[in-house]
């Protein structure tokens, strides 16, 4: 019995491995449901693809602008850093390149402006 239970544990696992591949993040903003995929897991120094998914009540919003907000605090010997990037639309997904300058935490807020309103997800990735 075990052994069974190991064997399908192993095979959990190995599918959760396989599937996890990009960086995942789901999150709310207002009413939006944001889900962000970026393509180096972790993150890395450097050009990380960004992937925004916009939905509103289940349905992919393509007239939203996107801008991805990605920061550093400050540290010592080192002082805060921001930088701004917009998201361009490619099919129904925002999409921009986050250079991480450095490694360590960055947080990560994505700005969702659509009609007069701007809604915020907000995450913190650590880059390697
Ligand atoms: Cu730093």
């Amino acid at each position: 019995m075990k052994k069974i239970l190991m064997g399908v544990l192993m095979v959990v696992l190995a599918f959760g491995v396989a599937l996890a591949k990009d960086y995942e993040v789901k999150k709310k903003a207002g009413d939006f449901d944001v889900e962000v995929r970026i393509d180096k897991n972790p993150p890395v120094v450097g050009d990380n693809t960004i992937a925004i998914e916009v939905k509103q009540a289940g349905k992919a919003v393509a007239d939203a602008k996107v801008l991805v907000d990605y920061s550093m605090p400050a540290m010592p010997g080192m002082p805060a850093m921001n930088y701004k990037t917009d998201a361009e639309l490619k099919g129904n997904i925002y999409k921009a390149t986050m250079n991480l300058s450095m490694s360590g935490p960055w947080n990560i807020a994505i700005k969702i402006s659509k009609a007069g309103k701007t809604s915020t997800a907000k995450f913190s990735i650590d880059a390697r």
